[in-house]
């Protein structure tokens, strides 16, 4: 069975000192770079958030509206986050400790200013594909194995597309953190995968 590792979002801005830090954010990171380096892997994507400036996720972009608030955006409820992973920028890079020797491919989201993208597959709407899925089935996976930042906004939605994709996908529990707006997201968000069938496992699998 060929296997692809998803990196999601692994950037400065969702680690301690960035924009939309997530707690521990940064401890995942010797985790994945162990799996990255198993070599069990037949493809090792990375995804990026990716925003223009004038994104319509920031809430600085929405006069008198503050960061947790929400909105409509493209049609869509959309929460408001501060000004993050701004392309080009410092906070949008991949956090220095990530071995990036063997990743084969990246992805960016969230380019569009009217629609946000959790998911590394398709934007909140699913109007249009970022070719991972695409890209995934042309190399002949099989089974995709979910790590990264956040559990409860960017994995969830990319494990649950991989789902919808026809993939086998495994969640790495302790290569996860997520922001938690309310005390019990990341909880939830591991249910909610687990409902649509995403095997949760511990990294220990791969020593
Ligand atoms: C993310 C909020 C806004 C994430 C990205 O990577 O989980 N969360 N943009
Ligand atoms: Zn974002």
């Amino acid at each position: 069975m060929k296997k692809a590792l998803i990196i999601v979002d692994v950037q400065n801005d969702f680690c301690p000192g960035g924009a939309l830090a997530v707690q521990e954010g940064d401890q995942i990171i010797p985790i994945i770079n162990r799996l990255a380096q198993s070599g069990q892997f037949d493809r090792i994507i990375a995804t990026q958030d990716w925003h223009p400036a004038n994104h319509g996720s920031f809430a600085a972009n929405h006069p008198g509206k503050t960061p947790g608030e929400r909105i409509k955006l493209g049609g869509l409820d959309q929460i408001l986050w501060p000004i993050h992973c701004v392309q080009g920028s410092h906070g949008a890079d991949f956090h220095p400790e990530l071995d990036r020797s063997h990743v084969d491919c990246i992805f960016q989201k969230g380019t569009d200013p009217q629609i946000d993208s959790y998911s590394g597959f398709y934007d909140n709407g699913r109007r249009k594909s970022t070719g991972l899925a695409e890209y995934l089935h042309g190399e002949g996976i099989q089974q995709v194995v979910v790590v990264g930042l956040a559990t409860d906004y960017c994995v969830k939605f990319t494990a649950l597309d991989a789902r919808q994709e026809g993939f086998e996908t495994v969640l790495v529990e302790d290569a996860v953190r997520g922001v938690n707006l309310n005390p019990n997201d990341v909880e939830q968000a591991i249910r909610a995968m687990k409902a649509a069938g995403v095997r949760v496992v511990s990294s220990d699998m791969w020593q």
